[in-house]
């Protein structure tokens, strides 16, 4: 018997598939990052056999995106649209108000809740809201004009659209419907069309911002394709008064997959494979490792890096509607390391005193409840690995396509600001898609895992 719906798991797996082949044509030095990556997951496997709890298999399709929108409306078409792969919002990342380096976006991922789904398909996606009505970064003037530019918009396709609709009715969607949704999101997912390499070529690769393309051209190659054209005026306006973020968010056609970071089991190994050919981010962020008595580093929670973006060529609309090839920081590439989820306790114990004061064996921490663990009746215990992000990371993280100073908040504007994470958080709320908590989700896995030894 077929099934009549695709199971969520296996429709995840598809879409970070192909996701993730588009993604290569995007950016020119995603497959060589792979390659590293690759090489050093298997070698670390080869020499560590058992140091893990995740597989290399695992490890190896693991990835995450990120994407960013404009407006309550975008969120909730895109949290339709991943409730279709079985991915739900987890925890809320502010990044408005963080000690330095703030930047204008409130995020939350989204990403399988299982721990069988986590395996299957081990696939999430950060997604950024822009925070247009935060004052501290953006003029009421600048705010309007941006609001009215994207207020028609859509992430996804009529098509797409009416697919996720057919989801929300059906309860799910045949394995054909799904292939259809697939390739039109991915496609949605793409920054601009890649530009024709005729047209590049005339203009001398790369990006001679001065040079306006004459009304032929364009013709010619417009005959055989739909360029999209950045409105120059806006853009510029909102890289200079509000932020490049917003500029990245606002004047393209819809959202954009701004980087695909896969997993590896040694980061500080990946970090210095990278840095002989790539620019970097200035280090590594998140918690240090505990270095263990046994010699064995203990990896706390996530630890990042990110190359910096090459400039891709756009096509600019000026204010005298001519056409000009110019060019856009994006995207750019992150590599990861997973670790310990800490709990509560521990999340308090690392703001508060640092690595430090943390013991240096699994066993101490585990039965000072500062990590959660999952028990098997051998009497085996492993670490449960944490499967969500950092803000104070992530807010580096969005300097990989960003000018070095990002913070354009002025001192004096520094005043607190409090409603915008609960109307973040309404917005699932309303949409029917709330918010989960992570540590209630590594909470049940370590019940469940010390149920099942009794
Ligand atoms: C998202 C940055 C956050 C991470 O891994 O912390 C992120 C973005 O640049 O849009 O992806
Ligand atoms: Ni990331």
């Amino acid at each position: 018997m077929t099934e009549k719906f695709m199971p969520p798991d296996d429709a995840r797996a598809l879409f970070a598939y192909k996701l993730s082949k588009m993604y290569e044509q995007a950016d020119p030095q995603y497959k060589k990052m792979i390659n590293i990556v690759r090489d050093v997951n298997e070698t670390y496997m080869k020499n560590h056999p058992d140091s893990t709890t995740d597989t290399l298999d695992r490890v190896t399709q693991e990835r995450h995106g990120a994407i960013r929108v404009a407006t309550p409306s975008e969120l909730n078409e895109v949290a339709d649209f991943f409730k279709v792969f079985g991915m739900f919002p987890v925890n809320v990342y502010d990044l408005t108000s963080l000690k330095r380096d703030s930047v204008p976006i409130i995020g939350t991922a989204f990403r399988p809740i299982t721990k069988e789904g986590l395996i299957k398909a081990p696939f999430r996606m950060f997604v950024s809201l822009l925070q247009l009505d935060d004052e501290r970064f953006f003029s009421k003037e600048l705010k309007a004009k941006a609001k009215t530019y994207v207020k028609n918009r859509h992430i996804f396709s009529k098509h797409a659209r009416s697919l996720i609709e057919k989801h929300k009715n059906e309860g799910g969607l045949s394995k054909k419907d799904m292939e259809v949704l697939i390739e039109s999101s991915v496609e949605s997912f793409k920054l601009t069309e890649q530009l024709p390499v005729e047209l590049l070529k005339n203009f001398g690769y790369l990006h001679d911002e001065s040079k306006i393309i004459s009304k032929e051209t364009l013709a010619k190659i417009e005959k055989k394709r739909k360029l999209y054209y950045v409105d120059e005026e806006l853009y510029t306006e909102l890289i200079k008064d509000g932020s490049d973020i917003a500029a990245d968010i606002i004047c393209f056609r819809g959202t954009h997959i701004n980087h695909l970071t896969p997993r590896t089991y040694d980061i500080e190994e990946v970090y210095h494979g990278l840095s002989q050919e790539f620019n970097m981010i200035e280090k590594i962020q998140g918690p240090e490792p505990i270095t263990s008595s046994t010699g064995k580093n203990i990896v706390l929670q996530l630890r990042q890096t990110s190359y910096k973006a090459i400039p891709i060529p756009i096509l600019f609309r000026t204010k005298e509607r001519k056409i000009k090839l110019g060019c856009h920081k994006n995207p750019f590439g992150e590599i990861e390391q997973r670790g310990l989820a800490l709990t509560e306790k521990g999340v308090l114990l690392l703001k508060n005193e640092g690595i430090k004061a943390f013991p240096t064996t699994h066993k101490e921490i585990a039965s000072q409840q500062l990590g959660y663990y999952e028990y098997s009746s051998t009497n085996k215990m492993h670490s449960i690995t944490y499967e969500d992000f950092l803000a104070v990371s992530a807010a580096e993280i969005f300097k990989s396509n960003l000018s070095d100073d990002i913070s354009k908040i002025k001192k004096q504007e520094q005043k607190k600001y409090n409603d915008h994470v609960q109307r973040f958080i309404q917005i699932f709320e309303n949409n029917g898609i709330p918010i989960m908590n992570s540590h209630t989700l590594y909470q049940i896995q370590q019940t469940q895992s010390k149920e099942n030894i009794n």
